[in-house]
């Protein structure tokens, strides 16, 4: 704890926001949509005092997945949120989270972004590591599942074989919905039969399914050896989700169906999914999420550190929220920076044995690289 903190200290002098694109390793091919890139808006807030917090604003691959971009997120950003939390204190939190819902509704990815510069600032301003601000830790590192992309069979088990023969992720989620129904089981089902019993594989379908289609295909899958099935109908229907939870033999995992403490509520009335994802993203920040995983807790839910495949500042944020909320025993998927054939941070996160290590140092004890965002920045708002 810095012993002359100043007022200045904790002042918002000005938010600034920045467009990176951020080239992959490999295309990743989500149902509807292939990113070879991946947009992502990163938000400085300044304080008088000199300090400065980030945060990310970042999407799986486009507003395909709930709606916003980086490109709305920086426009929400400019046009209305930064002006309202200028000159005011970045320890008040909750309060600039309640005027920014006043002026701006739903938006919660953009609200994320400046939701966690505002904890890096207040952590940095203390000299304390940001996890303090959220009561602590309960854990120094989380199992990171490795994803996979809709693509043909040989490709996907060569590259879990490949990850296996490494010794470090031992778990895949594979990426579904981009095929005819059947086929896509048939697909899923001959990865399963090569892999075996050497790894743990999931399956995401992105909400793509309906519930006939659900009820007369998921449970081949259970039977082809997949352990968890995560969000296979629309977010909205939690009823259809709940149905197809009780039907089968193996977990049911929420994620377009959980974006508010409210949704957490209506899945555990209708006991929905066994397990939720949370994307730190998706919430409107660590304390919409430490909320959500607290009702999950109490609900005898477990809960998994999901992603929107963030650079190392958003898995990060991700990554002390997973260390500081009891409730999130369910592992992780924070491979985000793994994918990037660029590295944005200073100094980029440690995996060890497919396990995320929670960097030390204060704020989020990461730093983007200024040379390396002023190589990825975009010139204008929309792609150059
Ligand atoms: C999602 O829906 O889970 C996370 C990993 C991945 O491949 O997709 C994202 C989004
Ligand atoms: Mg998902």
């Amino acid at each position: 704890m810095t012993a002359s903190l100043r007022d200045d200290d904790l002042l918002i002098e000005r938010v600034e926001t920045v467009i990176i694109d951020v080239p992959l390793r490999r295309p990743h091919r989500f149902a509807r949509v292939t990113m070879n890139a991946q947009p992502v808006l990163l938000v400085y807030v300044h304080t008088r005092g000199g300090v400065t917090g980030v945060g990310e604003g970042v999407v799986p691959g486009g507003p395909w997945w709930g709606g916003e971009s980086v490109e709305s997120m920086k426009v929400t950003i400019d046009t209305y949120l930064a002006p309202l939390i200028a000159g005011r204190r970045v320890d008040a939190i909750e309060a600039l989270m309640c005027d920014m819902g006043d002026v701006v509704a739903v938006n919660l990815f953009a609200k994320t972004a400046v939701e966690v510069a505002l904890h890096d600032a207040w952590a940095r301003a203390l000299d304390v590591p940001l996890h303090t601000l959220l009561g602590g830790l309960t854990r120094t590192s989380i199992d990171v599942t490795w994803a996979l992309g809709a693509e043909p069979v040989e490709i996907v088990v060569e590259e879990i074989q490949r990850f296996l023969a490494a010794g470090s992720h031992r778990s895949f989620k594979l990426k579904m919905g981009a095929v005819d129904p059947a086929d896509d089981v048939d697909r899923i089902a001959a990865i399963a039969d090569k892999v075996g019993e050497a790894a743990s594989l999931r399956v995401d379908l992105n909400a793509r399914w309906d519930l006939l289609t659900s009820r007369r295909l998921l449970p081949r899958l259970a039977h082809a050896g997949i352990d968890l099935i995560e969000q296979p109908v629309p977010g909205e229907q939690i009823e259809a989700l709940a149905e197809l939870n009780a039907l089968l033999p193996i977990p049911i995992m929420a994620d377009e169906s959980l974006r508010t403490p409210h949704d957490a509520l209506r899945l555990v009335e209708l006991r929905a999914a066994d397990v939720w994802s949370m994307k730190v993203t998706k919430v409107g920040g660590l304390r919409r999420a430490r909320d959500i995983v607290a009702i999950g807790a109490a609900a005898g839910v477990p809960v998994h550190g999901g992603t929107s495949l963030e650079t190392g500042v958003g898995t990060a944020a991700s990554l002390h929220l997973a260390c500081a909320a009891p409730g999130v025993t369910w592992g992780s998927e924070l491979f985000g920076p793994l994918l990037f054939a660029e590295e944005v941070l200073t100094t980029p996160l440690e995996y060890v044995d497919g396990a995320l290590q929670l960097p030390d140092g204060p704020g989020l004890g990461v730093v983007p690289d200024p040379d390396a965002v002023r190589a990825l920045r975009r010139t204008g708002l929309t792609r150059d």
